[in-house]
């Protein structure tokens, strides 16, 4: 007997934050709607990356969603949470809002076409499943593709070998000698995390880090209650005013309009503050003025020196370059807890495999062109990820001329309409992707713009019987060419970095995301909105 077509109103791709957002507003509009999700617990990226040291990069309270009801009940203890917090947090939303009665755990979706004669998206799993929807959101993060470059040899290796977000449940290094490849965000917290279990650890950094202190502090329950009520709600509506979504914002003011001791004072009191202030809280040229740059990584490095005051000055020029290795801030600063000073540790040993590449992976360990070979038990690759348009371009999805969209991107470069739709993908939408503000901003902020502004235009659609909404290819080709000029108009450029698709092999480099900052994409969006969500075509 054929088996009954499986139909909800909506799918969702994904259950981390985003896809968590749109489930439980799509059911509050009285869709049907089920989340498709590849690990076995909500989360997302936290169900993925727990690794030794994973915590979030953004302060309390803002990182979590706005809904007072959800706030209001949960306390976390850490300004910058770790991973297990967070998984914590996702149980307890769920135990609010019921999420998980309405996730597919454990099917990881394979493709998704689009069928014009019934208005319909038809997605199959792995595993064979399909199911039909009028809406597809793809909620699948920026970093939910892993990236492992092709070392030669790499399967060779008769270690233990894990990719940060593949972390195993048990591990135990005590007594190993471990390599660390990258010091991204990833990398600083692993490298600072297990330096002191390990026997040995050695870190291949290609590019040092220009990490700024995190300022970790312990946050009691009563703290918290003592702001939620009359604060909260204002810091959670201050998310959208600031240019990337944290609640600190660039000072109007010039780098060198300020005299060299009003900047001594600004940006010392930038990194007492720590977290991100000496980045996004900064002179609002540090993006476009390389003067402006040098002038701040001139006091990141003195203050970074006299950090590492007591390490060999070879090590110190590694860590510290006297000249910048980009523009300060064009490659994401980590925030870190000690990691300097595991560089002092005697059974740590830095590579600079800018000056000697990784050549091969071998059996027992890494070599480099300098001839050495690093003897390692354990390999942790901590390379990152197929950033922004991984999670995307790894569906097979076809719209309307039935070409995919990694296709697409591949030949034509990332295009789309609001940085949450695109040309021939009718009734698709994705949520801190591609060409949104996404990782140029504190990730709970801009997700929940866009998706409501999503949920806003669904309901729009039912309540005027339009059953398909897709971009014009004029308003997806304005919108795109106003994201590279933003892109070309900044600092980014002029480094190799993830936010422009530099750090995967033969990925085409293009500004990854709206370089704007949230009030203005909130602009762009709302006058759409406004204007009867111009820029699709309705029917
Ligand atoms: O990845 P990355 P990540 N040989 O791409 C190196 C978010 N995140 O996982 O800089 C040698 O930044 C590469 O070197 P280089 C956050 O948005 C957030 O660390 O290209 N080295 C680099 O050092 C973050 O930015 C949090 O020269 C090679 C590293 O691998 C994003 O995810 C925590 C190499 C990759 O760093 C990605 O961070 C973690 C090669 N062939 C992640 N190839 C928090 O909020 C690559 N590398 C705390």
């Amino acid at each position: 007997m054929p088996q009954a077509r499986e139909y909800y109103d909506a799918l969702i791709i994904g259950a981390g934050f985003s896809g968590i957002h749109q489930l439980h507003h799509l059911r509050k509009l009285g869709l049907t709607a089920k989340i498709i999700e590849a690990g076995s617990d909500l989360g997302g990226t936290w169900y993925w990356n727990t690794y030794p040291g994973a915590r979030v990069d953004s302060e309390l309270p803002i990182y979590q969603f706005s809904d007072p009801e959800l706030w209001k009940d949960f306390t976390f203890s850490e300004k910058f949470p770790g991973w297990q917090e967070i998984q914590k947090y996702f149980q307890y939303v769920d135990k609010k809002l019921g999420i998980k009665q309405d996730v597919i755990f454990n099917s990881r979706v394979a493709s998704a076409a689009w069928d014009d004669s019934d208005d319909q998206w038809a997605v199959t799993t792995e595993d064979g499943r399909v199911f039909h929807s009028q809406f597809l959101l793809l909620c699948t993060g920026i970093g939910s593709k892993a990236y492992i470059p092709n070392f030669k040899g790499l399967e060779t290796f008769k270690g233990e070998m894990h990719h940060t977000s593949r972390w195993p449940k048990e591990y135990n290094f005590e007594g190993k000698r471990v390599g660390v490849i990258g010091t991204g965000a990833t990398g600083v917290q692993v490298i600072q995390t297990i330096a002191s279990e390990v026997r040995h650890l050695t870190v291949f950094q290609r590019t040092p880090n220009l990490c700024l202190p995190m300022r970790q502090r312990q946050i009691s329950k009563e703290e918290h209650d003592k702001k939620k009520e009359d604060l909260y709600p204002i810091l959670f509506n201050r998310r959208n005013q600031t240019f990337a979504g944290f609640l600190h914002d660039f000072d109007a003011k010039l780098t060198l309009d300020a005299t060299p001791e009003e900047r001594a004072i600004f940006f010392e009191d930038k990194w007492e503050k720590g977290g991100f202030h000496l980045w996004l809280g900064t002179y609002i040229d540090l993006f476009t003025d390389e003067k402006a740059s040098d002038e701040t990584y001139a006091f990141w490095r003195k203050k970074t020196l006299e950090r590492i005051s007591h390490l060999p000055t070879e090590l110190q020029e590694k860590l510290a370059p006297v000249k910048p290795p980009h523009p300060f801030g064009t490659k994401r600063p980590s925030l870190e807890q000690s990691y300097l000073e595991v560089y002092g540790r005697p059974n740590v040993t830095l590579v600079d495999v800018s000056e000697s590449p990784i050549e091969e992976v071998t059996p027992n360990g890494i070599k480099t062109a300098d001839g050495v070979e690093h003897p390692l038990d354990v390999l942790v690759l901590a390379t990152g990820f197929d950033m922004v348009t991984g999670g995307i371009t790894s569906i097979d999805i076809r719209g309307q001329d039935g070409i995919p969209i990694k296709e697409k991107w591949n030949t034509e470069g990332v295009r789309s309409y609001l940085g949450l739709a695109a040309a021939t993908y009718p009734n698709m939408f994705w949520i801190y992707g591609p060409q949104s503000p996404s990782s140029f901003s504190n990730g709970p902020s801009s997700l929940e713009l866009t998706s409501e502004w999503i949920l806003d235009m669904i309901k729009y659609m039912k309540e005027n019987n339009i059953s398909s909404a897709v971009p014009t290819e004029g308003a997806q080709h304005a919108y795109s060419e106003l994201v590279n000029q933003l892109g070309q108009t900044g600092l980014w450029f002029k480094a190799k970095s993830w936010y422009l698709g530099c750090n995967v092999e033969g990925k085409r480099v293009q500004m990854l995301q709206f370089p704007g900052g949230i009030p203005a994409y909130a602009k762009l969006c709302n006058d759409s909105a406004n204007k009867g969500y111009d820029g699709f075509d309705l029917k």
